[in-house]
């Protein structure tokens, strides 16, 4: 059957080496084997989705006994071993990056390519992983990628949604909400029925003496649910290294289950105790940036903390060690302060179940975690209510009431001239009701607090956590700039650039040290190399131009320039200040004569990226550029010279398309509020430009790659307060050209005017927080900077090959390194024998 599907086009191939026959036979045979007997389908009706499901099991097959024997080797030399917990997880898919980094992509290729299929096809039967919101949880999926790549012995702690962020669809220029059932088929993951955890909920506490008359604390009763694990399996590039992201999943506990009320016909509840545990671990709560006090998400912080711990403690017993020893073996690392319970209940293990005493055990607690901060944005800092927390973790309350009554103790000793620091600085906020102040119990229980990017991690010292740099000293802050994977971000998005790359630098060992990038620079001149660099931009453009007409409708011209902003709506990161440029740049054409438009360089306006479902101003500012693009791309007098382009479901395997198509992308968050940003490096690498305000990684960018190349705007992050101040206390004039854009908007020249009157209220009303009006000048000419650089092709192409050769800096795998040395103190374990197919 498989030679009836033969195509010759892939005979060439097969002159190759002996070897490489061998293992396209060996491979070939696995998917054949997994889609005839693991699926039970006959080859004759094969589909790109069975092609799909049997390459990716016959890779699975390979990663798992890579991943069994890194477990086995770690578990036998017993090193120290990180543990990243994370609300988030935002992988993307799987087989590619599978096929990449155990190097038998080409073989592949060439194997489903004799089954019928394009290897580009099936690769897109596979769905996402979306298991985050944004930039925080794919943070996380980059970071694990630099881990296993370095061979460092880590772990990934998260939980496994069985709704991951929703899909977005655009009916009628609204966002709409379709949940992300991703479960259907996930050969990535393996089911660990054996692994499982009682979490308790709820209950009470009893003090008692025991009978050497200490004190000790019982938490009793309440309610528990069970955590079963789920593994995944995350390979390294060209190392057998193969780790593990473990992911908990809620279930009912056996003895939960209440047979009474099954034999006595209540079957209905006794399903409903059933299904109101596995709620627990349902749904990703969709906001980024934002934390709404949610009781639910309390319970999977909880549930998470407590089950990842558990594993965690119970691999460190194994090693009978003394549990001094503990921070020498175990780094925690919590990914903002989602995991920060993770604190107390070590504290109450330590204490309540292993017997220490409060100082030895608090000391062992301090060492063990690290705490990475990723926002200074007030409404993002999580505070719980008292109320809740005595309600669902009674026993947790109080061990957090003991922490902060000995640091308070500490702090009056050391400032007993400030009165007003106990207040400041208590983990308690006495407000009604009183909340527990996450971030400063991350802080206080962690040896090392870190920012994610230069300006924010000075920002965090003087901001939010001002009074703790006192307290601590600055040696308890640390910076460590992000950074992105550049397999799946250079060499899975963007093969023939990385192909070009590789073969002026002798191969793709640039892949692994990214820094070797900087030898690009002596091609900045040769006319073959600049030729094939524009081509591949090009291709690249040509790519999105066609994924923009099946998924739209609209045509745009592929030279034109694309300036894209894809990330999460919010208001801080600005899409409104760049449709009002959008909007401006539409009425200036309007308002030329076909000789100045002649002279216009095409532009494509392209935005993507979700609203979280209650973020009413978010989703305004998505139906504005819906309605522009609606009138933009219909007029007659405008044509190529100017598209509008709404790209729905933004997510990790669509970036993947995008990135490399980009001229320019947009970072123009107001300054001071964006912690880092990572797209920002992905566009870069990919040989875009950037146009974007001084803040976040925007600025160590600009240091790498030279003020030259960067388009940068806007008011710095030092004038925001006082510019804010303005605006609230003085009569604000909105200035001409955003009064124009303005204008239009009020006069209905996008459809109804009061669909968007929230977004120019909030700049001519309610205090301009994000100030819109202050940058708009800036912004609209630096835009035509930008029109003026693009027009001299040459001068640009110098601008993008000279900026990829010095992104070298942003790789993952030096942020891991800095984590590594400065926070975790772990060093690489080498794997036993190195894959034989890598
Ligand atoms: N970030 Br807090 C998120 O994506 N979600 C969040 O809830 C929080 C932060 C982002 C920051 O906004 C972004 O600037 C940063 O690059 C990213 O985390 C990773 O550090």
């Amino acid at each position: 059957p498989v030679h009836s599907r033969r195509k010759t086009s892939s005979r060439q191939a097969f002159t190759a080496t002996p070897f490489r026959l061998l293992v396209l036979t060996i491979l070939q045979n696995e998917v054949v084997r997994h889609i005839e007997t693991t699926l039970a389908r006959s080859l004759f009706n094969c589909d790109e989705s069975a092609a799909y499901a049997g390459t990716a099991l016959a890779f699975r097959d390979r990663l798992v006994i890579d991943w069994n024997k890194t477990q086995q080797n770690q578990t036998f030399a017993d090193p120290k071993r990180v543990y990243y917990l994370s609300l988030e997880f935002l992988m993307g898919r799987a087989l590619d990056n599978a096929m990449l980094n155990v190097g038998l992509k080409d073989v592949a290729k060439e194997g489903v390519q004799d089954l019928g299929f394009r290897m580009e096809d099936v690769i897109s039967q596979e769905r996402d992983a979306a298991l985050g919101n944004g930039g925080l949880g794919r943070l996380a999926a980059c970071f694990l990628d630099s881990l296993a790549s370095l061979n460092y012995p880590a772990w990934g702690y998260g939980l496994r949604y069985r709704y991951g962020i929703f899909k977005q669809e655009i009916v009628d220029g609204y966002q709409v909400e379709i949940p992300d059932y991703w479960l259907d088929f996930n050969p990535w993951e393996f089911p660990r029925h054996d692994i499982t955890v009682d979490i308790q909920f709820y209950g009470n506490v009893r003090k008692y003496q025991d009978e050497n008359g200490k004190q000790v604390s019982v938490w009793e009763e309440g309610e528990i649910v069970q955590a079963v694990a789920y593994d995944c399996p995350i390979p390294g590039y060209q190392t057998a290294t193969t780790n593990n992201l473990r992911l908990w999943s809620s279930k009912a506990a056996s003895g939960e289950f209440d047979f009474q009320k099954f034999n006595s016909g209540e079957y209905e509840s006794s399903v409903g105790d059933q299904q109101r545990a596995e709620t627990i671990s349902a749904v990703l709560y969709p906001n980024d940036n934002l934390e709404r006090g949610k009781e639910l998400r309390l319970k999977q912080q909880y549930f998470w903390c407590a089950a990842s711990l558990y594993d965690i403690v119970r691999r460190f017993k194994k090693s009978k060690k003394a549990w001094r020893e503990f921070p020498n073996q175990v780094a925690i690392q919590l990914n903002d302060t989602h995991p920060t319970l993770a604190i107390p209940e070590l504290q109450r293990i330590l204490i309540d179940q292993e017997g220490l005493e409060w100082d030895e055990a608090w000391s062992i607690v301090q060492k063990t975690f690290g705490y990475t901060n990723h926002t200074v944005l007030p409404e993002a800092l999580e505070k719980w209510s008292v109320p809740l927390f005595q309600h669902l973790l009674p026993r947790h309350l109080q061990i957090i009431y003991d922490i902060n009554m000995h640091f308070l103790q500490y702090v009056e000793r050391n400032f007993p001239k400030d009165r007003d620091m106990l207040g400041r600085v208590s983990i308690i906020e006495e407000s009604q009701p009183k909340m527990v102040r996450m971030a400063y119990l991350a802080l206080i229980g962690s040896h090392k607090v870190n920012g994610v990017a230069e300006l924010h991690s000075d920002l965090i010292k003087t901001t939010i956590f001002k009074d703790f740099v006192k307290i601590y000293g600055p040696d308890k802050f640390a910076n460590v700039t992000n950074g992105i994977t550049p397999r799946r971000w250079l060499h899975q998005a963007n093969p023939r650039l990385s192909e070009l790359v590789a073969s002026k630098l002798g191969g793709y060992d640039y892949l692994k040290d990214l820094t070797l990038l900087h030898k690009l620079e002596k091609y900045v001149d040769d006319k073959d190399f600049r030729k094939e660099f524009q081509e591949i931009k090009y291709a690249n453009k040509l790519r999105l131009a066609k994924y923009i007409k099946e998924s739209t409708g609209v045509s745009v011209n592929p030279s034109a320039l694309f300036d894209i902003q894809v990330k999460r709506i919010h208001e801080y990161k600005r899409q409104q200040l760049n449709i009002f440029g959008v909007i401006q740049r539409y009425l200036a054409i309007k308002a030329m004569s076909p000789e100045e438009r002649k002279k216009l360089a095409p532009r494509v306006s392209i935005f993507g990226g979700k609203a979280a479902p209650g973020y009413w101003m978010a989703k305004t500012i998505i139906s504005l550029v819906c309605a522009v693009g609606e009138v933009v791309n219909n007029d007659k007098d405008v044509g190529d010279l100017l598209k509008v382009i709404f790209l729905e479901d933004y997510n990790v395997s669509k970036a993947e398309i995008i990135v490399p198509a980009s001229d320019i992308s947009e970072h123009i968050s107001t300054a001071g509020t964006e912690a880092s940003g990572t797209s920002n490096m992905k566009f870069v690498l990919n040989g875009g430009l950037i146009i974007g305000t001084c803040d976040g990684a925007n600025i160590e960018i600009t240091r790498e790659i030279g003020d030259e190349n960067i388009f940068l705007f806007g008011n710095l992050s030092e004038d925001v307060e006082d510019l804010r101040h303005a605006h609230v206390y003085g009569n604000y004039e909105v200035n001409g050209d955003l009064q124009g854009v303005f204008n239009a908007i009020q006069q209905g020249k996008f459809g109804d005017a009061n669909r968007f009157s929230a977004l120019v209220s909030s700049v001519v009303e309610h205090g301009d927080y994000y100030l819109v009006s202050d940058d708009f000048d800036s912004y609209i000419k630096t835009h035509a900077v930008i029109d003026e650089a693009y027009r001299d092709q040459e001068t640009w192409l110098t601008k993008c090959i000279t900026s990829v050769a010095r992104m070298g800096f942003f790789s993952s795998d030096r942020c891991i390194d800095e984590y590594a040395e400065t926070i975790w103190n772990v060093e690489p374990l080498k794997p036993k024998e190195t894959n034989g197919s890598a």
